[in-house]
């Protein structure tokens, strides 16, 4: 049995149960519940605050868990990263009032900072020779300039409407995060196995979040010059449509692959072209 660590409410929540779910693991999540079982694969689920993730799973508590790497680096417990799994997109900056003078990370010099995560933020200022006053508050942090606690403020953005909503603006970039999959290093063999069969569930998902499945049809005299304009996986596959002289061409291809060659395909004759998503697509 494998004990997984996700967020009990929050921002990360539904992905994590969404990548559960699609991964095949059935279990239900009734209002209220801190556990619960799988009935079909070898997994409990705990439901948590994030920021006790960490120390759960290095503490053994639970085997592995979904959290933000904010958080990882900030609670900086020993815990393997073992795959970053595409959700829950932030970055943490800093940001100052939107008329105060910015200059540079110098401008931080001897001033005032009000975060949540001061032992990344710490590292940062450390490494750029900034000695600056850390205020460790635990939310709303957006506010803390404009009611003279603090000079700046360092907190993770993902619109930035909150801190447009606040008078600031983002001046350093400290960190890009998103949600990472940890465990606890040294899993017995046993718990390994029931993790590789996770993860080769979750990077089946994950693949398939980044490509596309695209049909086209195309005149059978244009079939090798549009194959080879297609980056897909192996060959294109091509079926004969029932009108002569047209083919159907099947293939799949890296979704940022796909816009800078349609044009390329619409002037070889392709017609008729059609971009699917895929479930899960595994190599
Ligand atoms: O209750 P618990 O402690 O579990 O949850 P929490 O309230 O501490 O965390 P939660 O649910 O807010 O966030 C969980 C994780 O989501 C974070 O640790 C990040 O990894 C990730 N994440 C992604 C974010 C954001 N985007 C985000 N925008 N976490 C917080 N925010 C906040 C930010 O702090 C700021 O207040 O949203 C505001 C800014 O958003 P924009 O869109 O206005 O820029
Ligand atoms: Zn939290």
């Amino acid at each position: 049995m494998l004990r997984i660590a996700i967020q009990k409410s929050g921002r990360l929540h539904d992905d994590s149960i969404g990548l559960l779910k699609d991964a095949g693991i059935g279990f239900s999540n009734g209002y209220g519940r801190l556990r619960t079982e799988s009935y079909n694969f070898p997994v409990e689920i705990f439901f948590l605050r994030d920021d006790d993730i960490p120390e759960y799973v290095s503490d053994g508590v639970a085997d592995i868990g979904i959290v933000g790497e904010n958080i990882v680096l900030e609670k900086s417990k020993t815990v393997d990263t073992v795959t970053r799994l595409g959700f829950g997109k932030c970055r943490l900056c800093i940001a100052v009032p939107k008329n105060a003078e910015y200059n540079g990370v110098h401008s931080l010099q001897n001033r005032r900072i009000a975060t949540s995560y001061p032992h990344i933020l710490g590292q940062y200022l450390a490494k750029n020779d900034i000695t600056a006053t850390l205020h460790d508050i635990s939310g709303s942090v957006e506010i803390a300039p404009s009611i003279g606690l603090a000079d700046a403020i360092c907190d993770l953005v993902s619109s930035g409407s909150t801190l447009l909503m606040n008078g600031l603006r983002e001046v350093e970039t400290i960190l890009k995060s998103e949600a990472l999959l940890i465990a606890a290093p040294g899993l017995s063999a046993e718990k390994m196995a029931i993790l590789q069969q996770l993860t080769f569930r979750f990077d089946a998902l994950l693949l398939a979040k980044k490509h596309k499945y695209i049909l086209m049809n195309v005149p059978n005299d244009q079939i090798a010059h549009i194959s080879g304009l297609l980056p897909g996986m192996r060959s294109p596959t091509i079926m004969p449509l029932a009108e002569a002289g047209w083919s159907s061409l099947h293939t799949v291809v890296a979704e940022n692959e796909f816009w800078p060659i349609i044009e390329q395909l619409k002037a070889a004759g392709a017609e008729g072209i059609l971009v699917t998503s895929i479930e899960k697509m595994i190599l």
